[in-house]
């Protein structure tokens, strides 16, 4: 109803038009047709000069107004390396084809009154003038290879890729309507591969190869998080139809395209919250955030940099928007090591996973450290805790039914080993302990065989006898129920009490 109403009202105003020039064409043949031609001239040509004043008033008014609000000027000046490079080249291009604009449309109105119809005068005919040509080609000529050379130049510097031996941080965006995945390469500081055959939505977006090691500890992040002043390089694909991967404030742009993974190489150099300061200078910024309610938080406080696509990708393009933190290098440490990698969240010990029941070096890596920190804190003389001084070393394992050490307790034992070597008046008793599955004395006999296993495998290792006692339980101390394998398996374990140090 609503547009059928616009139509209608646009035929009238149509037909009114038609009308009012019907009427004003009478009228100009009773004043005579000389007279009315010079008079329209003279309105046209003051009108072109009127529209020549709005034009260039608002094009100045409108660049000094907005000039906090664009890239590049007041306070948001590139917050990337490489950024300022690519500021100074749009600004020396703004520089002259300014100059060019002013030039020619100032020329432009000015001459279109001053030549205005006048009775009797006449053009000049100028079929030709070499010199006019020499000039007119020759200096945008000239500049333009200006341009484009300094361009090139920049452009070869900006997207020189990383050589080898460089440190940068790897990650990879991949596009696909309408989302984004962002994947860092965990604690290795390599991607793993991938196929696209092994796609599986929700659990393996991506068809990473979980045969390759390299992608199990890789994780994924809704935000883009990035650490100031190291060098970061995105490689970027698609996974259906052209994205562009988008970071305004750091003057990276590249295309997503199926098939053609394509890179970036950038550095920030201001984190979100140096931005922030800022931004905070200037009075654009100091206002409230949510114009709908004026107690919100200022603009400056709530700004965050932003990852856009910058292809019109379809439907949902919009929501394709991430929010990108900056972080100092301490900061984004402590962030990827709080991340839980795809692998171990979706995949270990399903089906899909190639290393289902095996213990993994990234797990074996992980209980050390954890058997570290316990460590520390039992020999902490802070610690009046006793029951702190007896560890767990479940971490230690052994060939099924016999006392030989397997090749996964290597984690652990080593770090007992730098314990021994740090604390010189370590004193310790290792205590063996087995399921009650099989007959009580074998088990004793056995837990008594694994103790002395551990102690032989640390004199080996320079450890000095005498600062280690054995001995055996069999089943006799279960910590955990004996009826479930869960259980079973922490009842097998080796103990190590602290005597003195
Ligand atoms: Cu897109």
């Amino acid at each position: 109803m609503t547009s059928l109403i616009i139509i209608f009202s646009v035929a009238l105003l149509f037909v009114v038009l038609v009308q009012i020039a019907k009427i004003y064409e009478i009228s100009e043949e009773l004043k005579g047709e000389e007279a009315s031609e010079i008079a329209s001239a003279d309105l046209n040509s003051k009108g072109l000069l009127l529209f020549c004043v709005v034009l260039f008033g608002t094009f100045i008014w409108g660049s000094l107004y907005y000039a906090n609000y664009m890239l590049g000027y007041g306070p948001l000046e590139a917050a990337s390396e490489h950024g300022g490079k690519i500021d100074s080249m749009f600004n020396i291009t703004a520089f002259f084809t300014i100059i060019v604009f002013a030039i020619c449309h100032l020329a432009l109105f000015y001459f279109a009154y001053k030549f205005r119809y006048r009775p009797g005068r006449k053009a000049m005919f100028l079929p030709h003038d070499d010199k006019l040509e020499m000039i007119w080609t020759g200096i945008p000529a000239f500049v333009m290879v200006i341009l484009v050379v300094k361009g090139l130049f920049a452009w070869n510097e900006i997207m020189a890729d990383t050589k080898s031996g460089d440190e940068y941080l790897s990650i990879e965006a991949t596009a696909w309507q309408f989302a984004w995945n962002l994947r860092y390469p965990g604690k290795d500081g390599q991607l793993g591969v991938k196929d696209f055959r092994l796609i599986k939505p929700g659990s393996n977006d991506l068809g990473q190869d979980w045969h390759d090691e390299r992608n199990l500890d890789d994780f994924n992040s809704d935000e883009l998080v990035l650490p100031k002043g190291k060098k970061v390089r995105v490689s970027i694909t698609a996974r259906d139809v052209l994205h562009n991967f988008y970071l305004p404030h750091f003057r990276v742009k590249m295309d997503a395209v199926p098939g053609i993974p394509t890179y970036f190489v950038f550095t920030p150099t201001k984190t979100t919250e140096e931005f922030r300061q800022e931004l905070r200078k200037y009075k654009e910024y100091n206002v409230p955030s949510d114009p709908n309610d004026p107690n919100s938080e200022p603009k400056w406080k709530t700004f965050n940099y932003e990852l856009a696509c910058a292809e019109l990708c379809g439907k949902g393009h919009y929501s394709m928007r991430r929010l990108v933190k900056v972080v100092s290098p301490e900061e984004f440490e402590k962030w990827m090591a709080s991340q839980k990698s795809q692998y171990i969240s979706a995949i270990r010990n399903t089906d899909e996973d190639p290393f289902k029941g095996k213990k993994l070096d990234l797990e074996l890596k992980s209980e050390a450290a954890e058997l570290k920190n316990a460590l520390m804190k039992a020999l902490d003389t802070t610690n009046k805790n006793s029951s702190d001084r007896v560890l767990n070393l479940h971490n230690i394992y052994f060939e099924t039914g016999s006392s030989k050490l397997s090749s996964e307790s290597e984690f652990a034992l080593s770090v007992l080993k730098e314990a021994f070597e740090k604390y010189p008046n370590l004193k310790v008793e290792i205590a063996g302990h087995t399921d009650n599955v099989g007959d009580a004395s074998a088990n004793l006999n056995l837990s008594r065989e694994r103790a002395n296993s551990v102690r032989a495998y640390l004199i080996e290792h320079s450890v000095n006898s005498e600062r280690m006692n054995t001995t055996g339980y069999g089943m006799t101390k279960p910590v955990s129920s004996n009826d479930t394998e869960e259980g079973r398996s922490m009842n097998r374990r080796i103990e190590f009490k602290i005597l003195s140090f």
